[in-house]
Parts: structure tokens; C-alpha cells; sequence
């Protein structure tokens, strides 16, 4: 079947990595699409492509001591050298628990970039140096996805690729857009109502009646009500202070 036409002008994402394979998700399902369409331009490049000794070197001790290794900046600035050309219109983003925290809203941001190209570190991290040399050329973001430490940056940047893809046009059916909706809107900031499905009665189970009841006003009250219930329960933080 023939697809949607390639997008005017597709986002472009580059992604480095020492493990470019771990990337090959980004092939699959919503943001695969996406790709295949040409609505979404990637392209993953292998870091060790920019190593110069026969061991392809990346990593080195951390000044100052202290357990694990650290990237080395070299490969790093002829990588992104490489990757970036000519142009600074692209945003730079370092995955990494010590940065600012990844949102929806940020989601939203990066979705109206021309290009982001995520640079996804190992072991220790990247010597800041590179962050710091990249922000005199071009907008840097050290995003975090959540208060825990990964291997890498790399499942990190699988997370916000797809939360960022499904804000460009184009990439979610008409169906969808109206969900991407109402979460942009967030219900004011709280969580979701439970959803449900047929059959009405699964398990001894059943749906809650009021959402069978086709009386539109009981169904929005008794979400919002839920919406209010949940948050309170699972994120006490989000509640706002009354
Ligand atoms: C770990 C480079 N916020 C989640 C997150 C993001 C990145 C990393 N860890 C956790 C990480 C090691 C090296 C990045």
C-alpha cells in the first residue's frame, strides 16, 4: 500500500553511540514508521568510527580519581563535527542523570526543532568539556528521563525519541491526534482515568456502569473524579497545593 508523501521537511535525528544497534528499535512501530515514511529523517552513527589507535580508545581514567572511566572528548568532537557540518540550527542532546529533567513540555519542545542530535554516553559519562565546547555553537540540553542511573544514554534517548515522535505532524493518524490531545492538556495536570474495553464482564469483573450509561456529563464527572482519586494516590506531587 502506498503510504502518506514524504514530509516537506522531515525531522532530522542523529543519534552517536558506541552500541549502535542498540538504536534498531527506532526502526519499529510508531517512530519506525515514521522513519520508513520520511517523515521522521535518522540517521545512528558508531562513535568508534572516530577512535585513532587499533583499540579504538573512547574511554580514559577520570581526573581526580574516583571508580569507572570517562569519555574522551576527541572522538566526540570529530563525531559531532562531522554529524553537525555547517549548521547550527539543531539542538544537542546529552542524556544524563545529572541533567535537567525531561517532560512532557520538553517533549513538546523538541518537537519543534529542525534537527536534535542525541549524543549517548557509557560508563562514567562524557567529559564535560564537549557540552561546554558544543554550547559555543549551538544550543546543548543535559536531559535526564528519571532519578536513576542507566548503563548509558542510550535507552534514555529511545525514550525521548518516541516521546518527541508522536508530537510531529504526521506521525500519528487522525485518531490518535485527538488522544496526543487530551494528554497535551494533561486533565489540568493530574493522571489519567482507568480505561476499559468489552467484554463487560471479564473475570467477574465489570466495567464500571456509568460508562455504559451513554450519559456523556456522568462519564466526564466520574473521570475527572478518578482523574482526582489516582493522582492523589500514585502522585501526591502533582496534586496542586489548595
Ligand atoms: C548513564 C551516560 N536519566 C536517566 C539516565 C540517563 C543517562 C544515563 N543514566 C541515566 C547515563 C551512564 C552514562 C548516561
Amino acid at each position: 500500500m502506498s503510504g502518506p508523501p514524504p514530509a516537506a521537511s522531515p525531522l532530522r535525528i542523529d543519534v552517536v553511540s558506541i552500541f549502535p544497534d542498540y538504536l534498531a528499535p527506532l526502526r519499529l512501530s510508531l517512530v519506525g514508521r515514521a522513519v520508513s515514511d520520511g517523515v521522521i529523517d535518522l540517521r545512528v552513527h558508531d562513535l568508534r568510527g572516530y577512535a585513532h589507535d587499533r583499540h579504538r580508545t573512547v574511554d580514559d581514567a577520570p581526573y581526580g580519581g574516583g571508580p569507572g572511566m570517562v569519555m574522551k572528548p576527541e572522538p566526540w568532537g570529530e563525531c559531532l563535527d562531522d554529524v553537525l557540518g555547517a549548521t547550527r540550527d539543531a539542538l544537542l542532546v546529552i542524556p544524563t542523570p545529572s541533567g535537567t529533567p525531561f517532560t512532557q513540555a520538553q517533549a513538546a519542545d523538541l518537537a519543534q526543532q529542525r534537527r536534535l542530535i542525541f549524543a549517548c554516553g557509557r560508563y562514567e559519562g562524557i567529559d564535560q568539556r564537549v557540552a561546554d565546547h558544543y554550547r559555543t555553537r549551538l544550543p546543548v540540553a543535559e536531559l535526564s528521563i528519571g532519578d536513576y542511573v542507566l548503563a548509558g544514554g542510550e535507552a534514555a534517548a529511545l525514550v525521548m525519541i518516541e516521546a518527541v515522535a508522536r508530537l510531529v505532524p504526521g506521525v500519528l493518524g487522525n485518531a490518535d491526534s485527538a488522544v496526543q490531545d487530551s494528554f497535551a492538556e494533561g486533565h489540568g495536570g493530574l493522571l489519567e482515568a482507568p480505561s476499559y474495553t468489552r467484554p463487560p464482564v471479564w473475570r467477574g469483573l465489570a466495567v464500571p456502569a456509568v460508562l455504559q450509561s451513554g450519559n456523556h456529563g456522568a462519564v466526564a464527572a466520574w473521570r475527572a473524579e478518578q482523574s482526582q482519586r489516582r493522582t492523589a494516590a500514585n502522585r501526591p506531587d502533582l496534586i496542586p497545593p489548595g
